[in-house]
């Protein structure tokens, strides 16, 4: 199948993530994207740039404010000195408008960008640099070539997107991401006529940015299956098995830390059959790689074999596919992964 690329994730260097008030390293480097490629250029892949899709894309899933803030963000920080005094090289957040604030009223937009800083992250650990826009808007092209390809005709196609962005809402940003590329997709599926289109999630994080953005829309229907939020992950207050969306139209399968591929392949296999059982027309799959054991961020112990098997559920649905990079931390690990989920689908097309 083909694979969708921007040169433009590498101007996004997270630099770290602020956690409990302590830089630490962060994982969500550019060199992930470029183990990806190589393995999926190995095994003889078609490598095509994606297309620049109109601003529309962004805002399909959006707030344009929330785009205005990460496209001007840094360049606003910088001119406020604060690369200076206090010395600080990106954007992080001190004051968050908590909406118990306000009596119910809206918040004033924040006057000085180290206040704004907090007004659209739920998170200190999601910095924004020098090329973190441009980026995120490369990996939201990239996803949406990608679903222009599976609308034209491809049975199948993959995005290798960076910065990952299930975890971006509407109006919010956090967990790494900061635009949904995987729910511009699906509005893009959407937008040709395509209904419902299902985006079946499984990183080893809740899709919880993909589950907000659709609560109310019952012609996207949004799954997820990950560790276990109330064992005590992220993203810690999202992603229990009660979340069913306005109508029924979400479905979170949790799984415990320590889950392997028995427990896990079962869980995206009901996750295919609802979707099957719901008639989808189309399918999205964010493809996040970190539920295998030895990843640094999840519990999880899926293998190699267990992607394969997980693909070839997916593939058995027999609908267009739009797949989208998400997390996969471990660099020595995540393009066989990658290579092992994506030939399980064609499989399962195939089959
Ligand atoms: C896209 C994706 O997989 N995002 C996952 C982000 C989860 N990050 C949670 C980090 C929780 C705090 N970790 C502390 C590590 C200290 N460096
Ligand atoms: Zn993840």
């Amino acid at each position: 199948m083909p694979v969708v690329w921007s040169d433009r994730h590498r101007l996004h260097d997270p630099g770290g993530e602020v956690w409990v008030g302590v830089r630490t390293p962060g994982t969500e480097l550019p060199e992930r994207a470029e183990r990806i490629r190589a393995a999926l250029e190995q095994q003889g892949a078609l490598v095509v740039d994606a297309e620049q899709q109109p601003d529309e894309a962004v805002t399909s899933v959006h707030d344009p404010a929330l785009a205005a803030h990460l496209a001007g963000a840094w360049r606003a920080w910088e001119e406020a000195g604060l690369t200076e005094d206090p010395g600080q090289d990106r954007v992080v957040p001190y004051l968050f408008p908590h909406p118990d604030l306000f009596s119910g009223r809206p918040a004033h937009t924040a006057t000085s960008i180290t206040a704004r800083a907090g007004q659209f992250a739920y998170d200190t650990m999601t910095l924004i640099g020098p090329g973190t826009w441009e980026a995120a808007r490369g990996a939201l092209d990239t996803a949406v070539t990608a679903a222009a390809l599976v609308l034209d005709g491809a049975p199948a196609a993959y995005a290798c997107t960076r910065p990952p962005g299930h975890h971006a809402t509407r109006s919010a940003f956090g967990g790494s991401c900061y635009l949904n590329n995987s729910a511009a997709a699906a509005a893009r599926l959407r937008a040709a006529g395509t209904a419902p289109v299902a985006v079946l999630d499984i990183d080893a994080h809740h899709g919880n940015g993909t589950q907000a953005i659709f609560w109310d829309d019952d012609e996207v229907l949004t799954g997820s299956v990950h560790v276990d939020p109330g064992a005590g992950w992220f993203p810690h207050f999202l992603g229990f098995e009660d979340e069913r969306g306005a109508s029924g139209s979400n479905r979170n399968v949790v799984v415990a830390p320590g889950s392997g591929d028995e427990r896990w392949v079962a869980a995206v296999s009901e996750l295919a059959k609802w979707a099957r059982e719901d008639g989808a027309q189309a399918l999205v799959v964010p493809l996040g790689v970190d539920a295998a054991g030895g990843d640094p961020e999840s519990p999880l112990a899926v293998t190699p074999d267990g992607f394969r098997a997980a693909g070839r559920a997916f593939g058995a649905l027999g609908l267009p596919t739009v797949i989208v990079q998400e997390g996969g931390y471990d660099l020595d690990a995540i393009g066989e992964l990658v290579c092992e989920a994506l030939q399980g689908i064609e499989e399962g097309l195939n089959g």
